[in-house]
């Protein structure tokens, strides 16, 4: 991910920072592909190499894993900040970006105090920005996570039965998933049935599966810190007129808001596609979400697609577009795929079918 480090670099001095600390781990692990499981500071310089402070218990795993990145231990008995200290006042560092978004108050609070020499500058969106652009190898490693979430779906189609548990369900499709190389499901997996389908976040309960029900199974997975997110909807048993009638819908104002995807136009626009394509049928009130949002190392990040949206679409970013529908009484229906925004439009990386019928 050098690229983008060089990229953040001239970020940097753009927005006259004399340097960037980054504290997030996730974004750590964007920028010099370390992921570490207690904490770990990315010092970003303009000009120079940066530097990656990690704890002792994870120093060799840093050593040997990076290489775009002078690493430094902190040992046992040396506070954080003291060593953060050390490191900023010898670079005679006064104006530091940091991450807003993410940094702890209690942290803020401590450093600041410790480090009164600085001046500290908000920087989240930079990361933001450049995270929400997509490089070859960021796609194929999401295209890979939504590869896994379709086995994970097909997974809950087949093991769908009468008197199985919603989690039942979801354990099998998370078993399937972790065989198939998914490091972690980035959100709890949601097979949601009969008058659950109806809660737009209902997760996975004791609740059995009965003839008749909607369930909306929406589960993702991650590969390489990549993440997928997927929802189907289906019907156990014979769908009725109603169900088929506003699948049909909803089916048809996900098809024509990926349609209606390109670049340059702004996100909110592509919300309003599905909200008058819902209308039509009186559905729009019962769409109670925003209709997508970016998918990545995290799976919920820019763009967002949404009604207060600043977001304007760019080439090779990657988000969702899965309108939902959910009445109470009667239950909900939502159809998500990730798609990845290129010249020729958006792209489905989920390919799975479409089908209310299992
Ligand atoms: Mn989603």
């Amino acid at each position: 991910m050098n690229g983008k480090l060089s990229e953040f670099q001239k970020k940097i001095e753009e927005n006259e920072f004399s340097a960037f600390l980054i504290s997030n781990v996730t974004n750590v692990y964007y920028f010099v592909n370390f992921l570490s499981h207690s904490y770990a500071y990315l010092i970003v310089y303009p000009d120079e190499s940066p530097m990656l402070l990690v704890p002792e218990l994870e120093y060799e795993d840093a050593l040997n894993s990076v290489k775009t990145a002078e690493i430094v231990k902190i040992d046992r008995n040396t506070e954080v900040l003291d060593a953060l200290k050390v490191v900023l006042e010898d670079k005679q560092i006064n104006e530091l970006g940091f991450e807003e978004d993410s940094m702890t108050v209690k942290f803020y609070f401590d450093f600041t105090e410790k480090c009164e020499f600085l001046q500290m500058k908000k920087g989240s969106a930079l990361i933001e920005e450049l995270r929400m652009t997509k490089i070859p190898q960021e796609i194929e490693k999401i295209r890979k996570a939504c590869q896994i979430a379709e086995i994970g779906f097909s997974t809950a189609i087949n093991s769908m039965d009468e008197g199985k548990t919603e989690i039942e369900i979801a354990a099998e499709v998370e078993y399937a998933m972790r065989k198939e190389g998914s490091e972690a499901t980035p959100f709890d997996t949601i097979i949601a049935s009969g008058y659950r389908s109806a809660y737009p976040h209902g997760t996975s309960s004791h609740k059995k599966i009965e003839r008749g029900d909607l369930i909306i199974i929406d589960l993702g997975a991650k590969y390489e810190g990549y993440c997928s997110d997927m929802t189907r909807t289906v019907v156990f048993g014979e769908p009725t007129q109603k169900q088929l009638d506003v699948y049909r819908n909803v089916l048809k104002a996900h098809h024509e808001a990926i349609k209606g995807c390109s670049i340059g136009k702004k996100a909110v626009e592509i919300e309003e596609i599905t909200r008058e394509i819902l209308s039509k049928e009186g559905y729009n009130e019962y769409f109670v979400h925003s209709l997508g949002h970016g998918v990545g190392l995290d799976v919920h990040e820019a763009p967002h697609i949404a009604k207060n949206s600043q977001d304007i679409l760019q080439e090779n970013t990657v988000f969702t577009i899965e309108p939902g529908v959910y009445i109470p009484g009667f239950g909900g229906i939502r159809i998500e795929d990730v798609v990845l925004l290129t010249k020729q439009g958006a792209k489905c990386l989920t390919k799975a079918d479409y089908s209310i019928k299992m």
